[in-house]
């Protein structure tokens, strides 16, 4: 088959599925456009003004434009919008923060932090710098004390603290309040950085002195990051925005995907609308309602809800892994991922649980009577994980259910 027609089988599966990876979204065709556009021809490396090709002068100006909004979205006085992607930001951010073997705090992945957060043996984030993970608590809850009592014992430099798995508000006030003021906070606001814009989440940056998120989850941007300084940054050390810079060019890489930092202007810029606050605001209805429906036909969800956009279902009284019921819910149109529960048995490749999220169903129009319908779906699909025609029947609703709600592509 050639590329082409892959790329229309692709487009197919994605119009004709529901999307309900948390971290999947359906971009703009404006941004699909700037990211296919001749941008991409363009070496830039460097910063505006300082390139180190001739050519750049509209080039500066895209990237200025991104600065421009990222600084003024989220109140912060220094932006770097050329990482590619979010495990390249926060790598920039250590290597240009930290010196090797300094030591660093962050979630632990099964407590649904990120690989980069510090995963002691197979990341440089755990194998360049001594890494000390904490978890959450059986209940879901962070335990503060115990948490203050390790930052005593181990002198952490830098907290790196991010979820991808996580169903509840970080109380980033609370957690800067357990580090002593000369470590260096950052957050990544990957997952939730469409909720903090909107607010919809507590955001970090009163607290925090560096943020990273990625461009392409609830922020509907091209795949891309970014990397902010916050005030609180600069008062605690006045070079950190070109200790950053400079970790992610030279330090890490090469010339900037130019084509992908128009498509994060556009999208910041649009992220700065009322249409994209009741977006967000949806996100979490939907999410919210998708919970209900799916405690009321049995199902456990860590921490018994969510306040976000997703949640994580803990299959083990279904009898079920949760390998075996994304499996299924793909046969059924219903894309998800499996995922390791907090204190799982289980292994990460055949893990007891599965994450979802609404941003991409929500970015499609769909609402809580749409999730009412998903939610009794996928009961279905855990309930005939092995019949295949009862899978089949639902893939047909799903199909229809996906064309009254029709993606603009
Ligand atoms: N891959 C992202 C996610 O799915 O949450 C994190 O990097």
């Amino acid at each position: 088959m050639s590329i082409h027609e892959l790329i229309e089988k692709e487009i197919k599966r994605q119009r004709e599925t529901l999307m309900l990876i948390p971290s999947e979204n359906y971009t703009y065709p404006e941004v699909r456009a700037a990211v296919g556009s001749p941008l991409m021809h363009k070496y830039s490396e460097g910063y505006i003004g300082k390139r180190y090709y001739q050519g750049n002068e509209i080039i500066d100006e895209i990237e200025g434009l991104a600065i421009e909004s990222a600084k003024k979205l989220f109140g912060v006085p220094h932006a770097n919008v050329q990482p590619y992607s979010g495990s390249p930001a926060n790598s920039a951010v250590l290597m240009g923060l930290l010196n090797p073997g300094d030591v660093i705090m962050g979630l632990n992945l099964s407590s649904g932090g990120h690989l980069t957060h510090g995963h002691p043996t197979i990341t440089f984030s755990g194998k360049f710098f001594k890494s000390i993970q904490f978890g959450i608590s059986k209940d879901g809850t962070f335990n503060f004390e115990e948490i203050e009592n390790l930052v005593k014992q181990e002198k952490p430099k830098l907290l790196i603290l991010g979820t991808t798995a996580f169903p509840r508000v970080l109380d980033f006030e609370k957690f800067a309040s357990v580090f002593p003021k000369d470590v260096i906070l950052v957050a990544d606001i990957s997952h939730i950085v469409g909720l903090v814009i909107a607010g919809e989440h507590p955001s970090p940056v009163p607290y925090f002195d560096v943020i990273t998120t990625t461009t392409h989850k609830m922020l509907k941007g091209p795949r891309g990051a970014m990397i902010m300084v916050t005030k609180n940054g600069l008062q605690k050390d006045a070079d950190m925005g070109k200790k950053i810079d400079k970790a992610v060019f030279p330090g890490l890489q090469g010339g900037p995907h130019d084509n992908t930092t128009a498509g994060i202007a556009l999208a910041l810029e649009k992220a700065g609308s009322s249409e994209y606050k009741s977006y967000a605001h949806q996100v979490v209805l939907n999410a919210q309602s998708l919970s209900s429906k799916l405690i009321s036909l049995g199902f456990e969800l860590v921490t018994g809800g969510t306040d976000n956009h997703l949640l994580l279902i803990d299959l083990r009284n279904m009898n079920v892994t949760g390998k075996e019921a994304a499996v299924a819910l793909e046969k059924a149109g219903i894309v998800t991922n499996a995922n390791s529960v907090p204190f799982d048995d289980k292994g990460p490749f055949n893990p007891s649980g599965i994450r979802m999220g609404t941003p991409a169903v929500t970015a499609r129009g769909m609402k809580e009577q749409e999730m009412e319908k998903i939610a009794l779906w996928i009961h279905e699909v855990v309930q005939s994980i092995a019949d295949d025609n009862k899978l089949g029947e639902i893939r047909t609703k799903v199909i229809s259910l996906c064309e009254a709600f029709p993606v603009d592509f």
